[in-house]
């Protein structure tokens, strides 16, 4: 028995290749429509032109059902448009043989625009304008071609309000616009439950209603939605006021606008919904303009606690100072709820504004983030101007945090720790933050660069680090830290901190604790105490202790190097050096003969376009930072990362350079 199968097999095997050379493999029909006309089957019937609705037919019962039309072969058929101009869609919705209403597509399928000039689809304000059923997932696309294909103007009911591509279904939508479509549900635009590839393509002000689910334009439930060389624009949703996109499904948005979409929830141009499969923003997207009422006005992740949500974001940018991402909530830019951000190699965060926290980016719920090489600017926000974590693990390194500000604590950022989180922070620029800490809201705070803060516990590293110019403004007697406000367990090894001020303790300073802070190798440079509290370093904490080793206070600029002086939690020692300024009194007084503050190099990349962290070189010979053999256990490289030689300079730069340049002078130069 087996082998009489086998032989018939093989014979049929044969008999169909035998086919193949004969007749060729099976070629889909070419259905070519020639009439803009919609309406019932019987008025279509027998008018000798094909209509939009009979090819669809045909096609889908793989035969000549409407003889005006070629017949459907059922594989690879291909409907040409080729009449530009608009097809209103007509008859009842809730029908499902594409006779009526929504053209309901069974069978592969592509349809394009052969035409001269645009084709526009209309549902009419009746029904969606392409369906499906999920008994028959397809794989189909629309191509618009040189002139395009606009679908508007259809109203999907529960989901789909112009187009619906069922679970497991494959789409591409290539040069089409989807616009003025609306949704009860999901995805006013397009709900897709499969492989969705959207191509030079436009979804524009298209509406989702309910105070549920999202997707202004697009909703993806299941698979992969890639957007690529496309515009999102002026839709709105619950969630995702442009996209939402959620659990099964995952996002590629590539060189693509995302602008000016709204969200009556979360993510205001995209909305990850405890997405299973990692996300990405990358290749010169932009999202910016878009708003939501509680977080994420650009995006928002709300994370899955199970499967690790991630999103990367890279040469894109998130908000610009003329199109602001914001939300009344939290995260002017980004927000995210448990999951994972990275923003990496190229990506601005911009001009973003919060009315709760974190103007730029909020993350919290056992999140985690990762920012490389990222430019974080000029964002606002109560707490947390650019970036506000609570219950988060963070890095953030090689990156540019420039003229953020918060009107409460943490211009810069803002670190609520509670189990123990930690927060590293390499090769970083903080410049020109501020933290306007205003009496009501917060009765105390500070910290115009970082601010850590929280019940529980927690650990802040900062190394490598330049903070110039960053500030604390009011007059309080409770404002601290115009760099740093820590709390908790801060170390901060090879860090600049130059021009910095606060009433109390104008590059670090604090109030309360518990504190466990350690400085080592740090240069303090013309940094500001408006109270006169430390210009350097000042507190009023009680619990906790400060040691500072092995570096510079020079220039105090306002008030003294320390306050209180006499505290037993601020221990400044010998391995340190003062001078122009007063208290401190454990360091040795000696001028370090610093330069000014400059990019004097590094071994890192470096902060995207201003290079690296800036220091004060030791600029002469007799400087008394110089080879100083006070010092015990400095850094083994410098801020820069060059390594430190056999006797340690004091604070962050090591004068290897230097001492190289000297010997050269020595040896060779003739005068
Ligand atoms: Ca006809
Ligand atoms: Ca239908
Ligand atoms: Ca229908
Ligand atoms: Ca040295």
């Amino acid at each position: 028995m087996n082998k009489l199968r086998d032989i018939r097999t093989l014979s049929a095997a044969l008999g169909y290749l035998l086919a193949c050379l004969v007749t060729g493999p099976a070629v889909g029909a070419v259905l070519v429509v020639d009439s803009l006309l919609d309406d019932s089957m019987a008025n279509l019937a027998g008018n000798d032109t094909c209509e939009l609705r009979e090819a669809v037919r045909n096609i889908n019962a793989g035969s000549a059902l409407h003889e005006d039309c070629p017949a459907g072969n059922g594989v690879d058929d291909e409907i040409l448009l080729s009449i530009a101009g608009t097809i209103v869609l007509v008859g009842a919705a809730e029908e499902n043989a594409a006779a009526s209403g929504d053209l309901d597509l069974l069978e592969d399928v592509v349809i394009r625009n052969s035409s001269d000039g645009e084709v526009t689809i209309d549902g009419g304000g009746n029904d969606r304008i392409f369906g499906g059923s999920v008994f028959n997932p397809i794989d189909w696309s629309i191509e618009g071609g040189e002139h395009g294909i606009v679908l508007q103007n259809g109203v999907g009911g529960f989901a789909g309000g112009c187009i619906e591509s069922v679970r497991d279904s494959t789409l591409t939508l290539d040069s089409v616009t989807v616009t003025g479509c609306e949704v009860g549900f999901d995805g006013a635009g397009l709900n897709t439950g499969g492989d969705t590839l959207i191509i030079n393509s436009v979804f524009s002000n298209n509406l989702q209603t309910e105070g549920n689910n999202g997707g202004g334009g697009i909703k993806a439930f299941a698979g992969t939605l890639e957007i690529r060389d496309s515009v999102i624009a002026g839709n709105e949703g619950f969630r995702g006021g442009g996209v939402q996109v959620a659990q099964e499904a995952n996002l590629i948005l590539d060189n693509s606008l995302v602008t000016d979409n709204h969200a009556r929830e979360s993510g205001g141009g995209v909305d990850l919904y405890f997405p299973e499969n990692p996300s990405e923003i990358r290749n010169g997207s932009r999202i910016e303009g878009n708003s939501a009422v509680v977080e994420g006005g650009g995006v928002a992740m709300l994370g899955n606690y199970t499967v690790l949500s991630e999103l990367l974001v890279e040469h894109s940018d998130i908000g610009r100072l003329d199109g602001a991402n914001q939300t009344e909530g939290q995260g002017g830019g980004l927000a995210a709820i448990g999951g994972k951000i990275v923003l990496g190699e190229g990506t601005q965060v911009v001009g973003n504004q919060a009315d709760g926290s974190g103007g730029g980016i909020s993350m919290r719920g056992d999140a985690e983030i990762e920012v490389r090489r990222t430019v974080l600017a000029q964002n606002h926000a109560s707490r947390g101007g650019g970036i506000y974590l609570y219950q988060t693990n963070g890095l953030i390194e090689d990156s540019l945090l420039v003229g953020n500000l918060a009107d409460g604590s943490g211009g810069g950022l803002s670190f609520q720790v509670d189990k123990g989180e930690t927060l590293t922070v390499q090769r970083t620029i903080w410049r020109t933050n501020q933290a306007a800490v205003y009496a009501g809201e917060f009765t105390s705070g500070g910290g115009g660069a970082i601010h850590v803060d929280g019940f529980g516990s927690g650990q802040l590293d900062v190394s490598e680090s330049e903070f110039s110019g960053n500030q604390v403004l009011g007059d309080s007697s409770s404002y601290y830290g115009g760099a740093i406000r820590p709390a908790h367990d801060v170390s901060i090894r090879n860090s600049t901190f130059s021009g910095n001020s606060a009433p109390n303790g104008g590059a670090v300073g604090w109030n309360n604790g518990p504190n466990n802070i350690i400085v080592n190798n740090a240069t303090f440079y013309a940094n500001a105490s408006t109270n006169d509290q430390g210009a350097q370093i000042g507190s009023a904490g009680t619990i906790g202790s400060l040691q500072v080793t092995n570096s510079i206070l020079v220039f105090a600029a306002q008030g003294q190097h320390c306050y209180p002086d006499t505290h037993t939690g601020i221990q400044v020692d010998q391995t340190n050096v003062k001078w122009q300024g007063g208290n401190c009194d454990q360091a040795v007084e000696g001028d370090p003969m610093l330069g000014p503050l400059a990019d004097n190099g590094g071994t890192g990349p470096g902060a995207p376009d201003v290079g690296y962290p800036q220091t004060h070189a030791i600029i002469d010979e007799n400087s008394a930072a110089l080879d100083n053999p006070l010092t015990v256990d400095c850094e083994p490289a410098d801020q820069r990362g060059v390594l430190r030689n056999d006797v340690c300079d004091q604070g962050a730069y090591e004068a290897v350079e230097f001492i190289v340049d000297e010997v050269f002078k020595d040896r060779f130069e003739s005068n």
